[in-house]
């Protein structure tokens, strides 16, 4: 406030706006906690491996159980009462975008961005189930007003203006490691994102939720902005969903290898708790069975099926926080005579929440395993690990699974990789049986051809 005296009238006010949001009660409580202490989450004393569906059934018994939760699924879907919804508040630093992470160039052969590629997912489920998919997409003031202007300009990638619902998360203030809230100007207060879980209050304040009811939608569909081989609206994990009775639920992938940078799904007191890969113990990510596989094999790729009901009763019944996890960042800032600081080493903390952490507050939460060559390959890093060139061979891998699945010839290098570039239109084909209908449109491909199935 040592610059309010200079300030013009409006600026003065809009600093005033934001000093207002600030959660007053909370922030002594971070400060000391977070802020000048590294005080993580409480560590749970005792916990084990989480139950989980395994990608096919099993048993008979099990057979059965996933034909009826698919058929439901379906159901439901056609029924209206589906939403598609992504968290895409991040910054995306890593991958060194400038822009929202949505409008990054991915698909192989028509270099689609990733925002094109879920809307075009999404309306290709909603022809196929003759219905309206809507879709809600969280931005936060980083990146809302460019989100905005990439739709505008994509007139919605088809969907319908009305049918996208687009609204922004909150924010928590920075710190510096005294627990000084840093300044951004002279007129703002230094802020982030309030993480992933701040989905959870922003879909009941902004109206999504309100909307969702209106509209009839009883099951979110949750997935993150990177991802573009997830499977959006899955029947099967929507059938289980329901038929199990959960709030929330999660799909996991067997990690691959114990120390893989994925949160890992345990069970604490009955509850399914992700415990973040680096809060779990050496032992226990080294533990095995007697088959040798790892004691805790499932890692959280941020995939999850929400119930609104789960999402109105947390905001209704007062009380709902989410634990805050602390972050040391470098925070530009302004110093005490105003000087903007760009800091070279990190100089302060974010907070933030996670939206994971909502799942041992769900009466019943199913897990279902997925596989990592069908359903993830996360653009992350500009190179290396989760690069968008890993990313695309992904893209490029699974096509040339889902042809061959479908009894077309595809030609491989002497490594086994596709000796071709593949793309398959989510207009063109969901799921590879989608693909076994459309055989006679398929071309035969050559070694070195770019295909683009759409
Ligand atoms: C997340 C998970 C990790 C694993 C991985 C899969 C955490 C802490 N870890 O890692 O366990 O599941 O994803 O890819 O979540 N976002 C917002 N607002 C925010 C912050 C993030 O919308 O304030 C979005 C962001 O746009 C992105 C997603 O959340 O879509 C994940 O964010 P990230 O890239 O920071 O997550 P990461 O890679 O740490």
């Amino acid at each position: 406030m040592k610059f309010s005296g200079e300030l013009p009238p409006d600026q003065k006010e809009a600093l005033a706006a934001q000093i207002a949001q600030l959660d007053f009660k909370k922030i002594p409580q971070w400060i000391e906690r977070y802020v000048k202490n590294e005080g993580s989450i409480a560590f749970p004393d005792h916990f084990d491996p989480a139950p989980s569906y395994p990608p096919q059934p099993k048993t008979a018994e099990q057979a059965e159980k996933y034909k009826k939760a698919y058929q439901l699924g379906e159901e439901l879907i056609a029924a209206g009462k589906v939403a598609g919804f992504v968290v895409a508040g991040g910054q995306g630093t890593r991958l060194g975008f400038d822009g929202p992470k949505g409008d990054y160039p991915i698909s192989p052969v028509k270099k689609k961005t990733l925002f094109h590629l879920f809307a075009e997912n999404l309306l290709a489920a909603s022809t196929k189930y003759g219905t309206t998919i809507p879709w809600y997409i969280m931005t936060s003031p980083l990146n809302h007003g460019e989100t905005i202007e990439i739709f505008e300009a994509a007139g919605y990638y088809g969907l319908g203006k009305e049918n996208v619902f687009i609204f922004q998360q909150g924010t928590l203030p920075n710190f510096d490691f005294d627990g000084n809230i840093l300044m951004a100007a002279k007129d703002a207060i230094a802020t982030s994102p309030d993480g992933h879980g701040g989905s959870l209050k922003a879909l009941y304040k902004s109206g999504a939720i309100a909307d969702m009811k209106h509209r009839g939608i009883e099951y979110i569909s949750y997935f993150q902005v990177d991802n573009p081989l997830v499977r959006l609206i899955d029947p099967l994990f929507i059938g289980l969903h329901v038929m199990d009775k959960a709030e929330m639920s999660s799909k996991a992938l067997i990690k691959a290898d114990p120390l893989e940078k994925v949160g890992n799904f345990c069970l604490v007191d009955g509850k399914v708790t992700v415990i973040e890969y680096s809060d779990l113990p050496d032992e226990a990510a080294y533990r095995t069975n007697a088959d040798g596989s790892l004691a805790f094999e499932l890692g959280s790729i941020a995939i999850h099926l929400i119930s609104v009901s789960f999402v109105e009763k947390l905001n209704e019944g007062g009380g709902f926080a989410l634990p805050i996890h602390r972050a040391v960042k470098k925070i530009p800032h302004i110093d005490e005579n105003g000087n903007p600081i760009e800091p070279e080493q990190p100089n302060g903390v974010k907070l933030e929440t996670f939206v994971f952490d909502a799942l041992p507050m769900a009466e019943h939460s199913v897990i279902l395993q997925t596989l990592r060559e069908e359903e993830f390959a996360p653009v992350k890093n500009a190179t290396g690990v989760d690069s968008a060139e890993v990313t695309r061979q992904m893209m490029i891998d699974r096509a040339a699974a889902w042809l061959e699945q479908a009894g077309v010839n595809v030609p491989r290098k002497p490594d086994g990789t596709p000796d071709c570039v593949l793309e398959i239109a989510p207009s063109f084909a969901l799921t590879p049986e989608d693909l076994k209908a459309k055989l006679d449109r398929i071309p035969t491909i050559n070694p070195g051809d770019k295909i683009y199935l759409g």
